[in-house]
């Protein structure tokens, strides 16, 4: 079957794309592309030609699954040329998003229509690549450096309307209507002469070396460790100062050179393993449960969170409190966060409106005769927890979903105290829950399969990446971490200082340190878990006190004014602390250690070990489906570089 036909209205050539999911740009695609552009050079009854695409996008690039091939010709680059230098003028006719080799192609065209819907953008760097098909060399020709440099640097998509505005679109048509109006669009040229080659023209505000400079710096500033972005915007830069021809063999020099980088393989990992976490073999075809209205136990940041990612998602939501002053600080929670998507343009005043139409509170769990689903975000404490479920059971229909979001306790007990436990699953959403990508599906002993189908389709519709964890203390994530901290408690009992460990992670490209962490989240839950482990612990292990008595000092972090760090009058820039430097002193002297220096690599190598070592055990215990699966839940979850791959690719241990 052709990937790419041609059809023809009076004298206009329609060449149409066809290769779903996104019409990536196959060998199939590139080799059948240029014969149509060779013959229809040829071709005298045609004077110009619509590109377009069937599906639901235009072409979204390059087939990243075609990186780990040796490369085949006709390579993109020499296509975009071939159709830049048509004797005949392409239009593109763009819907869905022009992405990356996509968007590369439009810019060989000789004119772009779109959509209003349509976007475009060039998002290699999120790949580990620059573009390397021409882009950066054409963008700025086209659009100026600056716009170029954003676009190639953040690899944010822009609307149809923006893309007019700033010169990459030349005619934006109305939804539905792109075809006949890119037909007339071609029509209106045709008598025209071609416009000259966006390649041909010049770069009309290239910056002086001073300000290349401080461009490239604050770029990679931003990238903290990244490579593309960096690479991207200096070749942006350099087609500015060079010749044309030197300028496209400097990209693709560019462009291979980060594709072979450990970088781009951690980046494309990343890609595919996003996709993957939602493929569970027996869930495929299971029928999910229609949900629509939602119950929230609890109102407090993490109950108004998930109540807050609900309504953004369109369910109707009820959220259950103690009493009235708890109800109503927790629909306060609720509306500030609502209030917070509206202010910065992510909905519209009908959607909040309309939001705002759809959230309740009640003091009475009989509100939730009705609902769908029930999420539970109370107190840390399985009595709590299971007397939570036993009133939802009283009061809920027998076939409603009922949902836990504990962090660490056991699913399967919560689950056991419940009538019909095969509707109970674990839902762990992450802080803040309205934004964290991330969602852990906790998979019982006894949740039915069309349980957990609608679990995933759930997080589906909550726009979340969900990762099946099975039970045990702290599940995929927060057993990870809980590692990763004892690690760190041992060398900062051994000689390091918060700082140093904070510093080490964060140039590994984490988005926090670890005592900065806690001391954002608090310090209190982690110890209100420790103290729950406390009489299972094995006595032979080692243990750490210090954590413990910065936290009988009632210092629990940012909220308390002072943690790990202090934090004078409510700042939220962290200093280092004498307390803790006592408290870590006197700790190191009951131990009988004598403190020593860590550098900056051992820090950063004994923490990856440690979470390495843990996922590998969640892996041989089932908990994990894949080390893919644990390096989502590090990503999405926990601020780990995406551009390392996550923790188990780091660390070496990939899927077969
Ligand atoms: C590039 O272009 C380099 C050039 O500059 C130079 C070259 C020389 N290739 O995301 P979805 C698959 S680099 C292969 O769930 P959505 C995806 O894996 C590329 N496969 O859908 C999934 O497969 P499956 C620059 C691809 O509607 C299926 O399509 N371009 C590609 O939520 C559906 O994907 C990009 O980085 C691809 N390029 O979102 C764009 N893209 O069903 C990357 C997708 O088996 N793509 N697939 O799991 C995207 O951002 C989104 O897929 C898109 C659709 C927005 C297009």
């Amino acid at each position: 079957m052709p990937v790419v036909t041609v059809t023809s209205q009076n004298e206009i050539a329609i060449v149409r794309v066809n290769n779903p999911p996104v019409n990536a740009l196959s060998h199939a695609v590139r080799s059948e592309l240029f014969e149509a552009c060779e013959s229809l050079d040829k071709d005298d009854t045609i004077k110009a030609v619509v590109l377009i695409c069937d599906g639901r996008t235009f072409i979204a690039g390059a087939d990243i699954r075609e990186f780990n091939q040796a490369p085949k010709e006709p390579h993109l680059p020499d296509v975009i040329n071939r159709i830049e230098m048509s004797t005949k003028p392409w239009i593109a006719a763009v819907h869905g998003t022009a992405l990356g080799g996509g968007c590369e192609v439009t810019l060989g065209c000789h004119y772009r229509v779109a959509v209003k819907s349509a976007k475009f953008g060039l998002p290699e760097v999120h790949l580990g690549l620059i573009p390397g098909a021409g882009g950066t060399v054409r963008l700025p020709r086209l659009i100026g450096i600056e716009s170029a440099i954003s676009m190639v640097t953040t690899g944010k998509p822009i609307s149809a309307s923006e893309a007019h505005q700033n010169g990459l679109v030349d005619a934006v048509a109305p939804d539905g209507e792109l075809e006949a109006f890119a037909i007339s669009f071609t029509r209106s040229k045709m008598t025209a002469s071609l416009p000259i080659a966006i390649s041909r023209r010049p770069v009309t505000d290239v910056p002086d070396d001073k300000t290349s400079k401080e461009i490239l710096a604050g770029v990679s500033a931003k990238a903290r460790g990244q490579l593309s972005p960096v690479e991207a915007a200096a070749s942006v830069l350099d087609s500015g100062k060079l010749d044309v021809v030197e300028a496209f063999s400097s990209e693709r020099e560019r462009f291979v050179q980060l594709k072979e980088s450990e970088q781009s393989a951690a980046l494309r990992h990343v890609f595919f393993s996003e996709r993957q976490t939602s493929k569970i073999g027996k869930l495929e075809g299971i029928k999910t449960r229609n949900v629509q209205s939602c119950g929230v136990i609890g109102g407090g940041t993490m109950g108004a969170g998930i109540a807050s990612a609900m309504l953004l998602a369109g369910y109707e939501v009820i959220m259950i409190e103690r009493d009235e002053e708890a109800a109503s600080a927790g629909a306060q929670r609720v509306a500030k966060t609502l209030d917070g998507s509206l202010s910065r343009g992510l909905i519209s005043q009908e959607k909040r409106d309309a939001m705002g139409e759809a959230f309740s509170t009640s003091t009475q769990y009989e509100a939730l005769t009705a609902t769908d689903l029930v999420v539970e975000a109370v107190f840390e404490d399985m009595k709590v927890k299971k007397q939570v479920f036993r009133k939802l059971c009283d009061v809920c229909r027998p076939d409603a979903i009922l949902a836990t979001n504990t962090s660490y306790l056991n699913v399967n007990e919560i689950a056991a105290s419940a009538t019909n436990p095969e509707r109970v699953l674990g839902l762990h959403f992450f802080s803040p829950a309205h934004i964290m990508k991330l969602v852990e599906i906790i998979e019982t002993e006894t949740v039915s399969d069309e349980t957990l189908a609608t679990g995933f389709a759930i997080a589906k519709k909550l726009r979340k990446v969900p990762v099946l964890s099975g039970v045990c203390d702290g599940f995929i994530g927060n057993r990870i971490l809980a590692n990763y901290r004892k690690q760190c408690d041992y060398m900062l009992e051994d000689g390091a200082s918060p700082q140093d460990i904070d510093t080490a992670m964060r140039n590994f490209g984490m988005a926090m340190g670890p005592f900065e962490m806690q001391d954002m989240a608090g310090l209190d839950i982690g110890w209100a878990n420790r103290k729950r482990l406390a009489p299972t612990r094995d006595p032979k292990e080692r243990y750490v006190k210090i954590a413990d008595r910065i936290c009988e000092l009632g210092r629990f972090g940012q909220k308390t004014e002072a943690g790990w760090y202090q934090y004078p009058e409510g700042s939220r820039k962290g200093i280092p602390d004498p307390v803790v430097e006592e408290i870590i002193a006197e700790e190191r002297k009951a131990a009988g250690i004598v403190p020593r220096s860590f550098t900056m690599a051992e820090i950063q190598s004994r923490i990856l070990q440690a979470m390495v070592s843990e996922g590998q055990k969640i892996l041989d215990e089932g908990i994990a489906r894949s080390a893919a699966d644990i390096d989502m839940v590090f990503i999405l979850g926990y601020g780990f570089p995406r551009w390392r791959g996550g923790p188990m690719f780091a660390g070496g241990v990939r899927d077969t």
